[in-house]
């Protein structure tokens, strides 16, 4: 991080504030992902403050919420010194109380000329952000300062996963593939989309307090035509594909997987022609997808390929309709996010995570689902991290007819 940042420079992080849902509610906390990525530290109102000298030197200060036994007392216990200074590894610690009265100090004493803050909006009307806040008292009172976009740098970093973080990958993907193929187990017509979940969420409830990582789609027959589907209200009829579009997490790190099935346990003829479909160009893309190949090629080799086994199925009869089945690319990269906030690269490069996600959907016969798997780019190629999960017909069909183990 601070190798790219400007000699003189200062940098602002903050982790966040809660938001209000109504009267004196809260929704859950959820940390500033590159707060997270840079300090290790998961907790609300916690800022880090580090000065880039003129000769390179590095100093970073984490402020913590400062101890408050009757707050304590009701909402649980506040970060240590001594645990952020196990996890962050700062050289100072000190009181959020001292850091308008720290930056003051420095922003006045003539040694920084730049001011790195994290802008990010993913829409302009978003609400302010703590960091948004601290740019427009520095723009009336710290005007010399130059305010340089620390988003852009962490973007970077983030594009390339660490070995850590890739096990941490790994380890999720063990909990989402018992997610899936406990849902498979249970699957049966009449079922409930909710149901279905009731099922992830158990499995991932042995495993963490967290919960899925991001919303779940689960969805079944007619309703696997809505891409984004959360309402989770439909039935399951006989000869009915479910399509889910889930993921765990492990560590903060996250996957991201789809998987589709007939809620039967029998795929029918139709279905097995679409699905081979996928497979096969899935399984082309991993077996293609390597260093330097460009990043836009991912989906587009997808859809040229799928085309072609669509046209050889008797499915389609002109390659360039192949967007009357597929509706969506999904070569996006995942991590901290499940759409992960990272620079999107040009060429692919080792250490990168994305999904391959073939999606069909074909309206006339009713029948839509979406092959997602993960992508980790190795030196020579990749490797499909969440393989685990069943993905031909037989391993499907095998799946389901093992039955179930959670009483539903
Ligand atoms: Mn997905």
């Amino acid at each position: 991080m601070y190798d790219q940042m400007k000699e003189n420079s200062l940098l602002v992080m903050f982790s966040g504030m809660e938001v209000c849902k109504t009267n004196d509610e809260y929704y859950p906390f959820y940390t500033s992902r590159n707060f997270l990525y840079l300090t290790g530290l998961d907790s609300k109102e916690l800022a880090l403050l580090a000065r880039k000298d003129g000769q390179g030197q590095v100093q970073e200060t984490i402020y913590l919420l400062p101890p408050d036994p009757m707050k304590e007392r009701w909402v649980g216990a506040r970060i240590k010194p001594r645990e952020a200074e196990e996890t962050a590894g700062p050289q100072e610690i000190s009181s959020v109380s001292e850091f308008e009265a720290d930056f003051h100090r420095l922003a006045t004493s003539g040694n920084y000329q730049y001011l790195y803050l994290d802008l990010f909006r993913a829409d302009p009307l978003d609400r302010d952000e703590s960091a948004h806040l601290m740019l427009k008292r520095v723009a009336s009172d710290y005007p010399f300062l130059k305010v340089e976009n620390a988003n852009a740098i962490v973007r970077r970093l983030r594009t390339i996963k660490q070995p850590c973080e890739i096990e941490a990958m790994r380890q999720a993907e063990k909990v989402t593939c018992e997610g899936i193929t406990s849902m498979m187990k249970a699957s049966r017509p009449g079922m409930y989309e909710y149901q279905y979940r009731a099922v992830f969420d158990y499995i991932l409830g042995q495993y963490s307090p967290k919960g899925p990582a991001f919303p779940s789609i689960i969805s079944a027959g007619r309703n696997n035509f809505f891409i984004h589907y959360y309402s989770c209200t439909g039935q399951a009829m006989d000869g009915d594909m479910i399509l889910n579009d889930v993921g765990a997490w492990h560590d903060n790190l996250m996957n991201d997987v789809s998987r589709g099935w007939p809620c039967n346990g029998k795929f029918s003829e139709r279905q097995r022609i679409l699905y081979e479909c996928a497979l096969n160009t899935s399984n082309h893309m991993f077996e293609t997808i390597k260093p330097g190949m460009p990043m836009k090629e991912v989906d587009g080799q997808a859809r040229r390929y799928n085309a072609e086994l669509l046209k050889d199925a008797g499915v389609l009869k002109n390659v360039d309709e192949i967007g009357t089945y597929m509706w969506h690319g999904g070569a996006h990269h995942v991590g901290y996010d499940v759409h992960d906030a990272v620079q999107t690269p040009e060429v692919i490069a080792p250490g990168m995570v994305f999904c391959v996600d073939i999606g069909i959907y074909h309206e006339e016969w009713g029948i839509g689902f979406r092959l997602e798997d993960n992508c980790l780019v190795t030196e020579n190629g990749c490797e499909n991290l969440s393989a685990i999960t069943p993905r031909t017909i037989e391993e499907i069909e095998d799946t389901m007819q093992k039955g179930f183990a959670v009483g539903v």
